[in-house]
């Protein structure tokens, strides 16, 4: 599957730079393309300078609001964002077309922090803009949630995600939701290392795009999971995860590889993975609750047998019972066997309904505290009516 990727504000630029990084390895390593463009669109031109793969021009790089904000930002005031974004969205679109293999496309992919204040107010309305002018292919967006500590510390940091968030999936095919939280829980020396984060972020998309542009038919699997298979998962809102595990790189030469013994262990292997990818959801949520899933089993062919394919695909009906499930195998090279998850279409996501609350209660505040300032000013003015006037 091929991408058109486009990362809005610091974080969502970030994370597109590490797509354009993810098409270097593909082309590389497999001399295939994942990414038919990829471009940072932000109202911070020092931002926009510190990206490493994307390309430095400025049809690349987009900078938008540049009179409105003098290059430095919105300052967390998403709605600003938007408005930007809304002046200079044409801009944004002609930089994609410019893309060389902009037709061979299969799907956008636009990428934004929701707690910020350019990605936040930008992606909905450039999504929404995109849709519009390219009604035939699907519109997805990455929507990172903040961290813990910026929740607790600003106010905004949860209005912006609510309204960010809101509006996004009004009008994206899909919403992938990544909890920044959840990365520190894994390894917590990576609270300041948010470019491994953002490596951890794109890692299950490179053999999930990758196994559907395979030339080579010994990396064709019995089931080629494509494009079509990925549009058909992707609805609503989404989760993302993925497992992996190393394996021996040489087999001893009495390891039969049709013997019982060892398939039952490849079949636990597989398994185990899987049970990874799941607990490593991009953001915690119910699996009973996808409407639609897939699954991506990468591995060495001869690790990989059908047995291990239709294990995994029970354990996933398993918990996600509500779900169609599509799936693939991708035979790659020895060493490795990795899974990647999605479960898409959530008729519930605990923690999208507990910023939309606590959101609630937060523009309650704001109109509270506006009416009082409103207040105490006609007073005043009230207190000032008989001072004559020099104007
Ligand atoms: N995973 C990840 N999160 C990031 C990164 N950069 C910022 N964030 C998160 O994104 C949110 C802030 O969004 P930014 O992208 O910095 O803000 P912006 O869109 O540039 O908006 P303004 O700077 O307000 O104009 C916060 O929750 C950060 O924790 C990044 O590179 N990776
Ligand atoms: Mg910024």
């Amino acid at each position: 599957m091929k991408l058109v990727v486009i990362g809005l504000g610091q974080c969502g630029s970030r994370i597109a730079d590490e797509f354009a990084r993810l098409n270097g390895r593909a082309r590389s390593q497999r001399g295939i393309e994942i990414i038919t463009g990829a471009f940072a669109v932000n109202t911070d031109a020092t931002d926009l300078s510190g990206l490493q793969t994307i390309k430095a021009d400025y049809q690349h790089r987009v900078l938008i609001g540049g009179r409105k904000t003098g290059g430095h930002g919105v300052g967390k005031i998403n709605e600003l964002g938007a408005e930007i974004a809304r002046e200079d969205a044409d801009k944004v679109v002609d930089s994609i077309r410019t893309a060389r293999h902009f037709y061979e496309s299969d799907a956008f992919l636009l990428i934004a922090g929701a707690a910020g204040g350019t990605g936040s107010g930008g992606l909905p309305v450039v999504t929404q803009y995109i849709k519009d002018r390219y009604a035939d292919k699907p519109v997805y967006n990455i929507i990172v949630l903040p961290f813990e500590h910026e929740e607790s510390t600003e106010d905004r940091t949860v209005y912006n995600t609510a309204t960010c968030l809101k509006s996004s999936s009004s009008v994206a095919d899909a919403v992938i939701l990544v909890d920044n939280q959840r990365y520190v829980r894994k390894d917590f020396s990576l609270k300041n290392n948010i470019i491994k984060i953002n490596a951890l972020i794109v890692e299950p998309f490179y053999n999930l795009l990758c196994a559907g542009e395979e030339k080579k038919a010994k990396h064709i699997g019995a089931k080629l999971l494509d494009a079509g298979d990925i549009i058909q998962t992707l609805v609503g809102w989404t989760v993302i995860g993925y497992g992996k595990s190393q394996l021996p790189l040489l087999r001893l030469p009495f390891e039969r590889t049709r013997s019982f013994r060892k398939k039952s262990t490849e079949t636990h292997k597989g398994i185990q993975v899987m049970d990874e990818a799941i607990s490593e959801l991009s953001l915690r949520c119910n699996p009973a609750d996808a409407s639609r899933a897939l699954y991506l089993l990468s591995a060495p062919a001869r690790e990989m047998n059908m047995d291990v394919v239709k294990e995994l695909g029970e354990y996933l009906k398993d918990i996600a019972p509500k779900a169609i499930i599509r799936n693939g195998d991708y035979p790659r090279e020895r060493g490795m066997l990795d899974v990647t998850v999605i479960l898409s279409e959530l008729s519930d996501v605990e923690k999208v309904r507990q910023y939309y609350s606590e959101s609630a209660t937060f523009i309650h505040e704001v109109t509270k505290k506006q009416e009082e300032v409103e207040k105490k000013l006609r007073g005043i003015d009230e207190a000032g009516k008989d001072i004559p006037s020099l104007l």
